[in-house]
């Protein structure tokens, strides 16, 4: 079993516990697991063979016990009993937006249902809107929600799928006779969801190297086989492809497998006026004479222009731009200094504000802001005013010891409530260094009411920055129906900046209107939201989602020198009292541009 594998089994069991109305810390401590181990460095069987258990955070003698059940005989007799409980089945049910265990639990006990099939012949017979806490209402909502569910992509994220792909390019450049191995298709260009993994690699020997591929450990089934190139299946059910070419014609492999299509038809549009034929193989001109290229630099100079980053390549423009010599500057991950959005265990975080700080410090930034969010109808545990003002006390006292190697901001990730006010009075946002506004409940409101909701909160001179703006959740959890001219609009006319959250599930602002904002000169601030240490790696997500808007580092706040970002805070409502000690200048004069 693989740590991923076990984490499934204890997310399964908690799934299981939650539905049969278990009281909740028992199956949270089932969650912790299963996310400890999802992130966890090592095999866990090596840690199990060598006796470290204890070892992996939030495994007591009970899970360890469990852990050692399951490596050992790959089954598990507490699941095996639960399940006689429970039906397996109704674990699906979770997956439909609104349904939660509780409502899970009701729909099994009071109306029989135990898996998606029944809870939609319930729904359209009309038998959930008499059950306790539903209507009719809510009924439909059932429905609409079986139904985008069946609508469902396959698509898996792309802060999932980079980490595997990094670990199967390890083993391609391993491989006899393998002298490169890269990434290529959507995840070369980092879409936001990827529906396969596109490998290339460069050998004089290709048919070795797709004979190792498909014979690799992991593969389950395999979809294709051929001299050039092979796909595979895993046992999750993800799917890779490989292209092998010899190394002269690497850079042809190299473009035609990064895709996109749209971006391929286009360059091969090109190709044809000028009497070429475009393939994964070579140019081939009028006579059928081949002209091999070994970088993709060349394959692009052979067209007429300069390489093109794989991020734009998508048919938007970046054809045309490239040949005009106008190719925008690219934001980069070096050029991030700030973390503005990040969570302690002030709430919902799993790391002390001084671990934070530590670990933003060793990945070079200049300024962190704590950002834990507030009381209201979101989230566990967020903060009461009396509890922020107390953790400002905790901020200053990480601040003395982390001394000036990194800036703390004292803010919060408030709640926009379902009629846009902020959970927050006034005066205590005016006390903060930086205010994060954010959505989490009430998503669903008509277009009308969540566009006002939001305009609401980007018009509040204490709010500096909207969080996560639209809501979604990927893959297929759609975020608010909003207006996004009157947003964009509003957030320009306020001057509030944007958030681009890294987190892999969100991505949100969405690159297009990632783009736009940037056109319309809206400030963005790339935030990884981070829960844990771990987590502020996801950095590198919400750069990509710039840069496929095609932005640079002008549009992107935590991209700034800490001077002109802490001058841009100040002009929005800073709280002043801090500021002189941020910086050694005079800020008030710094020029916002
Ligand atoms: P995905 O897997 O759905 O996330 O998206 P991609 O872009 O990785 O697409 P995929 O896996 O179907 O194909 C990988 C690359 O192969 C794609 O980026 C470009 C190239 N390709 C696929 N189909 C065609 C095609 O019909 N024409 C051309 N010119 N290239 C293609
Ligand atoms: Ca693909
Ligand atoms: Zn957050």
């Amino acid at each position: 079993m693989t740590n991923q594998e076990l984490a499934d089994t204890f997310e399964r069991i908690a799934n299981l516990l939650d539905i049969k109305g278990e009281i909740v810390y028992k199956t949270l401590a089932y969650r912790r697991v299963a996310e400890n181990l999802r992130v966890f460095p090592e095999d866990i069987n090596t840690v199990f063979k060598e006796n470290r258990l204890a070892e992996v955070p939030g495994v007591g003698k009970a899970i360890s016990e469990k852990i050692t059940e399951l490596l050992e005989t790959g089954q598990l007799g507490f699941l095996e009993r639960l399940k006689e409980e429970v039906p397996l089945s109704l674990i699906d049910l979770l997956q439909v937006p609104d349904v939660g265990p509780r409502k899970a639990a009701l729909f099994w006990k009071q109306a029989g249902v135990t898996n998606l099939a029944e809870l939609d012949t319930a729904a359209r017979a009309g038998k959930l809107r008499a059950l306790p806490g539903m209507g009719e209402k809510s009924e439909a909502r059932i429905l609409s929600g079986l139904e985008a569910l069946g609508r469902r992509s396959k698509r898996m994220l792309l802060g999932t799928a980079w980490p595997i792909a990094r670990r199967w390019l390890d083993w391609l450049r391993q491989q006899p006779g393998v002298q490169r191995a890269e990434a290529a298709g959507s995840l070369r260009r980092w879409r936001s969801t990827i529906g396969d993994l596109d490998l290339v690699a460069a050998s004089d020997h290709p048919a070795e190297v797709m004979d190792a591929f498909i014979h690799h450990p992991e593969v389950m089934r395999v979809l294709g086989q051929g001299e050039n190139k092979s796909s595979i299946e895993l046992s999750s059910g993800l799917k890779l492809q490989l292209w092998v070419q010899p190394p002269q014609r690497f850079g042809t492999l190299w473009v035609y497998a990064t895709g996109s299509k749209d971006h391929n038809v286009r360059i091969r549009e090109l190709a044809q006026k000028k009497g070429l034929s475009l393939s994964e193989q070579a140019l081939v001109d009028g006579q059928g004479e081949e002209t091999l290229y070994d970088s993709e630099e060349k394959v692009y100079a052979a067209l007429g222009f300069p390489w093109i980053p794989p991020e734009l390549r998508e048919d938007r423009g970046e054809v045309q731009a490239a040949k005009a010599g106008q190719l925008p500057e690219l934001l980069e991950l070096s050029d991030i200094r700030a973390e503005l959005h990040a969570h302690s265990t002030w709430s919902d975080g799993v790391e002390t504000i001084e671990g934070m700080a530590q670990a933003a410090r060793g990945r070079g930034y200049k300024v962190l802001a704590i950002t834990d969010h507030s009381g209201g109808l979101g989230i566990a545990n967020g903060l009461s005013v009396e509890r922020l003002c107390q953790q400002k006390d905790a901020i200053q006292l990480a601040q003395e010891k982390m001394g000036d190697s990194i800036r703390l901001l004292n803010g919060t990730e408030v709640d926009i409530m379902a009629d846009g006010s902020i959970y927050y009075p006034d005066e205590v946002l005016a006390e903060l260094d930086i205010v994060i506004a954010s959505l989490h409940a009430s998503l669903r409101q008509p277009r009308q009411v969540i566009t006002a909701r939001l305009l609401k909160a980007i018009h509040n001179p204490h709010v500096d920055i909207i969080g996560h703006p639209s809501g979604r959740l990927l893959p297929d959890r759609e975020g608010a129906d909003l207006d996004w001219e009157a947003v964009l609009a509003g957030a320009k006319e306020s001057g509030v900046a944007l958030e681009i959250n890294a987190d892999p599930v969100r991505l949100d602002l969405d690159e297009v209107y990632a783009r736009r904002a940037a056109e319309m000169g809206i400030v963005m601030s790339i935030a990884t939201d981070a829960h844990s240490i771990e987590s502020l790696e996801h950095m590198e997500y919400g750069v990509a989602v710039a840069r496929r808007a095609w932005c640079g580092p002008g549009s992107v706040l935590n991209a700034w020198p800490a001077e002109k970002l802490v001058g841009w805070l100040k002009k929005r409502g800073y709280s002043g009292e801090d500021i002189r000690n941020l910086t050694t200048k005079d800020t008030k004069n710094t020029k916002i541009s």
